[in-house]
């Protein structure tokens, strides 16, 4: 007798979060937003950081993340400063998830920090596994602060490998009106956490100080965290671990270094094209 092989479906984000309604957001919308900190952890957090001083390499215009800084000591305080705390958190609304960095986001008053529609680059195998950003606003954010804006469902559109820097994860034809953007306004101690597959992006912060934000990218426990770099017409991708965004400048990422240092998964085909019309069309 022959048998076919059955293609494994990638499992919904349930199992990950404990709330079913936000399970079902996530599924729906790739996108929830959660009460994550109390006061006393928002405090925490903001002392922290301003112990650390902000990240060096910061030109305090635009926007900075800090694994943007080349300073892995830097990056490392932040991580023991603010990971228990987050981990902590988060631990309590989500099963089976490992938060594999976190990092400071800072965006300055002015247009430098508008951030174009994007799609994150992929983390895990997306055929079988979702992973998610924590995004996490350490000021109360709205749409004239340069909060994150999202098109909900978006996150359906265009899974699978996407490799660093990839000039087709980012969608210029979208920043527009025609498009269902959602602009996520958020008090203190929120969090969104959104699919990395989902489309999103900022504006300006037009206000007259700095909207901090952590992120933290989180992966299922049984899932491998993985790194994909363009190669010709493909993707070759690379099992990498939380020291990658430590070590790394990801926005003048060493090819050859990461080549190096990590383990290949062979190549895999890149995300395929995104249509305008549908995106525009399932609003
Ligand atoms: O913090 C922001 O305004 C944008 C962050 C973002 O788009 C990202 O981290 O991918």
């Amino acid at each position: 007798m022959r048998f076919r092989r059955l293609r494994a479906e990638p499992p919904t984000p349930a199992g990950l979060l404990r709330d079913a309604s936000g399970r079902r957001s996530l599924d729906s919308d790739g996108y929830v937003v959660i009460d994550l900190l109390d006061q006393d952890q928002v405090g925490d957090l903001l002392v922290a950081r301003a112990a650390l001083g902000s990240t060096p390499g910061d030109p305090r215009s635009g926007l900075f993340n800090d694994t943007f800084s080349s300073e892995p000591m830097y990056k490392r305080q932040v991580e023991a400063a603010v990971a228990p705390i987050m981990t902590s958190a988060l631990g309590m609304h989500l099963d089976g998830f490992r938060m594999v960095g976190c990092v400071f986001i800072a965006k300055w008053p002015g247009e430098a920090g508008r951030v174009v529609p994007h799609q994150d680059a992929s983390f895990v195998d997306e055929g079988r596994f979702h992973s998610f950003m924590c995004w996490c606003p350490l000021v109360d954010t709205q749409v004239t602060g340069g909060t994150l804006e999202v098109i909900p469902g978006s996150h359906r559109y265009r899974r699978g490998t996407r490799a660093h820097q990839d000039p087709t994860n980012a969608f210029a034809d979208l920043d527009a009106d025609d498009v269902p953007w959602r602009a996520l306004s958020m008090r203190v101690g929120q969090a969104v956490l959104y699919d990395h597959a989902l489309i999103h992006r900022s504006g300006a912060n037009t206000g007259s100080d700095v909207r901090l934000a952590l992120g933290a990218p989180l992966i299922p426990s049984a899932a491998t965290l993985m790194y994909a770099l363009l190669a010709e017409e493909d993707a070759e991708v690379f099992a990498i671990d939380e020291a990658f965004f430590l070590d790394h400048q990801l926005d003048r990422l060493d090819l050859a270094a990461v080549r190096r240092e990590y383990r290949s998964l062979g190549r895999r085909r890149v995300a395929g094209h995104l249509d305008r019309r549908a995106v525009v069309a399932r609003g």
